[in-house]
C-alpha cells in the first residue's frame, strides 16, 4: 500500500509511534510518505519505502497565527495525487485530522477518495482536544475519520466520555521494535554519568505539568538519601528549571544530571537501574516501554494507560498520583536488593514482548484494509 501518515515531528510520543510505525510498514513492504514540517527525529535515513514531503507555512505579517491546518491540507492533496496514496493516517487529532478531512474533500472534487485513520494519542483527547475552543472541530474530525484508533482502552474510554464519538474506536496499544534495542550508537558510556558503584534511575518526557516532575525529584532526594546513585532527567520543557532551582538550593545538583533531548535514550536506557514515571494523566507511557525493553523496571503512577503497559509487581510498581514517600520506600527496596532487582529487570523485558511491533503492525494493516472498503 502507498501510505501517507501525518504526524508531529518532535521527540514526543506521538511523533516517535507514527514514525516506528512507518519504518515498519516501510520494511513489509508499503510505500510510507510522512507528510510533516519538518524530518521526524526517529527517522534517521530515507529512502524509495520511506519519503519525507516537507509542509512549509509562509510567514506573513497580516497573520497573527500562521494557517499550518490550510498549508498541511493542500500538502496532503498534493501529495496523495502525486504519488497514489491509497491510505491517509493520521496521528494526534489536532490539528491532522481536520487538516485531513478539508484535504479529503478537496480529493473529492478530482475524483479521488482517500481513506483516513486517525490515530488518537492521549493529550490531543485528554488536555487539548476536549477544551471547549477546540471541542466542536475535534469531534467533527474524529467522527469524519473512517476509522480511529486509540492507543490503550483508557484513552478509547476517555474519548467516548468527553466527545459524542458516533464511530467505534479500536485499541491498538503503543510498541516496541525489539531490533532496535541492540542498534546503540554508543555515544554515552556508563562512567560518563555515574560511578561504577551508583545505581542510575531515568525519566524522560517533555517536562510539560502532568509530569509532574518535582514529584520524580522528591523521589530521588529520598532514594539518594540511602542509595548511591544518580537521576538521569531527559528532556525539554516548562518545569525543567523549577526542577534544576530545586536541585541547586539542595545540594542535589551533582547527583542529578539534566541531558536535555537525546536521541541516545536507547544507550542510557540499557545501563540504567530504575525508571520513574510520575504523571498525572499518561494514556499510554510510551518512555515506559522503552525502559522495560532495556531491562529497566518501572514505577510509575496507576493513571490513564499505565496500569495496560506496567504490571504492578511484576515489571515494576504502580503508585496513586503523588505517593511519593511510598515511591521512594519501594525504589529504596528494589535498589537495595540485587536478587530482587534482577528479577525485575528481566520481568520488565518479559513484560515489553507483549508490545512487540511484529505484532502490532498486523492490527494497523488491517485498519487500513476496513478503511478503504469502507470507501
Ligand atoms: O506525553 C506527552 O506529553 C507527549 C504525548 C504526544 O502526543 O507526543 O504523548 C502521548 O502519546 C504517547 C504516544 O502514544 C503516549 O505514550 C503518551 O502517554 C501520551 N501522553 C499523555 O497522555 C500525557
Amino acid at each position: 500500500m502507498n501510505i501517507a501518515i501525518v504526524c508531529y515531528p518532535t521527540f514526543g510520543g506521538s511523533g516517535v509511534v507514527a514514525t516506528e510505525l512507518g519504518i515498519e510498514l516501510s520494511k513489509n513492504g508499503h510505500e510510507i510518505h510522512f507528510v510533516t514540517y519538518s524530518q521526524p527525529v526517529r527517522l534517521e535515513a530515507l529512502n524509495a519505502k520511506l519519503n519525507f514531503h516537507e509542509v512549509n507555512v509562509p510567514r506573513y505579517s497580516l497573520f497573527k497565527f500562521q494557517p499550518y491546518e490550510l498549508a498541511l491540507s493542500s500538502r496532503l492533496v498534493d501529495v496523495v495525487k502525486e504519488n497514489n496514496i491509497e491510505i491517509l493516517h493520521v496521528h494526534y487529532a489536532i490539528p491532522h485530522a481536520y487538516a485531513a478531512y478539508m484535504a479529503k474533500k478537496m480529493l473529492q472534487d478530482d475524483g479521488i477518495n482517500i481513506p483516513i485513520v486517525t490515530t488518537l494519542h492521549g493529550t490531543d483527547i485528554t488536555l487539548v482536544g476536549s477544551h471547549p475552543f477546540y471541542k466542536t472541530a475535534v469531534s467533527f474530525s474524529i467522527n469524519n475519520s473512517d476509522c480511529i484508533t486509540a492507543v490503550s482502552k483508557s484513552l478509547k474510554n476517555d474519548t467516548i466520555e468527553l466527545f459524542d464519538i458516533e464511530k467505534d474506536i479500536e485499541v491498538i496499544h503503543n510498541f516496541i521494535d525489539f531490533e532496535k534495542k541492540t542498534l546503540k550508537k554508543n555515544l554515552y558510556d556508563r562512567n560518563l554519568l555515574a560511578k561504577e558503584d551508583e545505581k542510575i534511575i531515568v525519566h524522560v518526557s517533555n517536562f510539560r505539568p502532568l509530569k509532574r516532575i518535582m514529584d520524580v525529584i522528591y523521589v530521588f532526594e529520598q532514594i539518594s538519601s540511602k542509595i548511591n546513585s544518580k537521576l538521569i532527567m531527559i528532556g525539554e520543557g516548562p518545569e525543567k528549571s523549577k526542577a534544576q532551582r530545586y536541585c541547586i538550593k539542595n545540594n542535589l545538583n551533582d547527583k542529578v544530571v539534566f541531558l536535555g533531548n537525546s536521541s541516545e535514550i536507547y544507550d542510557i536506557l540499557s545501563f540504567s537501574d530504575l525508571f520513574l514515571l510520575l504523571s498525572e494523566k499518561e494514556s499510554f507511557g510510551l518512555s515506559a516501554l522503552e525502559a522495560m525493553i532495556h531491562k529497566v523496571p518501572v514505577i510509575s503512577t496507576n493513571v490513564g494507560g499505565l496500569p495496560e503497559l506496567n504490571k504492578d509487581n511484576y515489571s515494576g510498581f504502580l503508585f496513586d498520583i503523588g505517593e511519593i514517600n511510598k515511591m521512594a520506600k519501594k525504589s529504596i527496596e528494589i535498589l537495595s536488593n540485587d536478587e530482587l532487582l534482577k528479577i525485575l529487570k528481566n520481568q520488565a523485558f518479559e513484560n515489553a514482548k507483549r508490545f512487540d511491533i511484529k505484532k502490532v503492525i498486523k492490527q494497523y494493516e488491517s485498519v487500513y484494509k476496513k478503511a478503504i472498503d469502507l470507501n
